[in-house]
């Protein structure tokens, strides 16, 4: 018993910690039910989408490559609205971990690097292609092969995610 990692106090201080946000969350489903019949409520929370019209990508492909290497995802993007807009992420269900990266060419030797945010101005395009910003996909589902296509969730700061449909390449593409 000496090895025993959890005392019994401290697991029932964890259910009670666990308890208490289960019981605040037991009464609002109906109450948000009723906020989302209220027009400005609905106003607020799509504000939060990004408008169809204020982003164009374009030339959406990643690089398809074998044996579980990370593959590059690519794209073009321009800002299209009246405000400034921060890439800061990407999501995909076809990929567990998606990274934003820039190549740097440094004395002949390319590298990684990975970047925080890439932002683009009010009418400005930014490019994704091989040897600068990249998407690095990795962990791949087995369904991801030249020829098919698949969804990344561009996230951009303040914003709900934007989804882009990919078309897949094969490994000599660029
Ligand atoms: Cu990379």
């Amino acid at each position: 018993m000496n090895t025993r990692r959890h005392p019994p106090a401290l697991g029932l201080l964890g259910l009670g910690l666990l308890a208490a946000p289960l019981l605040v969350n037991a009464a609002p489903p109906a109450a948000a039910h009723a906020m989302h019949d209220m027009p400005s409520m609905s106003a607020a929370a799509d504000a939060h989408a990004l408008p169809a019209a204020a982003v164009a990508v374009t030339n959406a492909w990643v690089r398809w490559l074998p044996a579980g290497l990370p593959m590059g995802g690519y794209f073009s993007l321009r800002n299209l609205g009246r405000q400034p807009l921060q890439l800061v992420g990407a999501t995909s269900p076809s990929y567990r971990m998606v990274m934003l990266h820039e190549s740097t060419d440094r004395g002949g030797m390319e590298r990684m690097v990975h970047v925080d945010q890439v932002s683009i101005a009010p009418g400005q395009s930014v490019h994704f292609a091989p040897g600068g910003y990249h998407l690095m996909l990795m962990h791949a589902a087995s369904t991801v092969q030249p020829g098919t296509r698949v969804r990344i969730d561009l996230q951009f700061a303040g914003h709900a995610p934007y989804p882009v449909e990919f078309t897949v390449q094969p490994a000599a593409a660029h």
